[in-house]
């Protein structure tokens, strides 16, 4: 894996017509850094997974799909909706770019969009910075207190809002959002 710093440098570029999104990577990363003291978790992981999430947003959906295609023969693609796929393409990103191959880095950066059930520690924290992140107006100062108290809590808490938001606007959901969501309500407060 190249360097922290380096991996900076290489989203800064990806990024250079897009300086509002690099900031709210910026943004993310105090939160996961934040996040990470407080649930004991490590702060190296969370902060590269941070700096790749939202790396490739902004690709020609074309381009995205043929990219997915190519890395994931597997996958199937209607399970995900064109606004969770760059958290696929960010995955390629950080491994083709970054030569990173950690695993909890790796799924933290699949996952920051819809979740899935049963998330590890990395996973958990990008999740809830990326929806407390200061340009998200609409969270509360008591959802982001949340976050720094129950970490599962403040999963749900994000997913309920985003889903209610996805609904109320006719877009498409994942089937894996929906399941997350299942998941951390009967899992509330339940798992570290
Ligand atoms: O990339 P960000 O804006 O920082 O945040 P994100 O990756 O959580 O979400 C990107 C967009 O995707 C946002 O508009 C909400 C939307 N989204 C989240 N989950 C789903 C979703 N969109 C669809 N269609 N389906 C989902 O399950
Ligand atoms: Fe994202
Ligand atoms: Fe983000």
């Amino acid at each position: 894996m190249i360097s922290e710093h380096a991996i900076q440098e290489r989203v800064r570029e990806r990024l250079s017509n897009d300086p509002a999104r690099f900031c709210h990577i910026e943004g993310v990363i105090h939160h996961v850094t934040e996040l990470a003291e407080i649930f004991h978790a490590n702060v190296q992981k969370a902060r590269i997974s941070a700096w790749c999430h939202d790396a490739t947003k902004g690709m020609d959906p074309q381009e995205e799909v043929q990219q997915i295609n190519a890395f994931f023969p597997d996958l199937n693609l209607a399970d995900w909706p064109q606004p969770t796929r760059h958290a696929l393409t960010g995955v390629i990103f950080a491994k083709t770019d970054c030569h990173i191959e950690d695993s909890d880095i790796l799924n933290a950066i699949r996952y920051h969009t819809t979740g899935r059930p049963k998330m590890g520690k990395i996973e958990k924290i990008l999740f809830v910075a990326d929806f407390i992140e200061e340009s998200r107006t609409f969270v509360s100062k008591k959802q982001r207190e949340l976050a720094k108290i129950n970490l599962d809590l403040a999963v749900l808490d994000s997913l309920e809002s985003t889903i209610a938001y996805l609904q109320s606007t006719n877009q498409p959901i994942a089937q894996l959002t929906f399941e997350t969501r299942d998941y951390y309500r009967k899992n509330k407060g339940g798992s570290e």
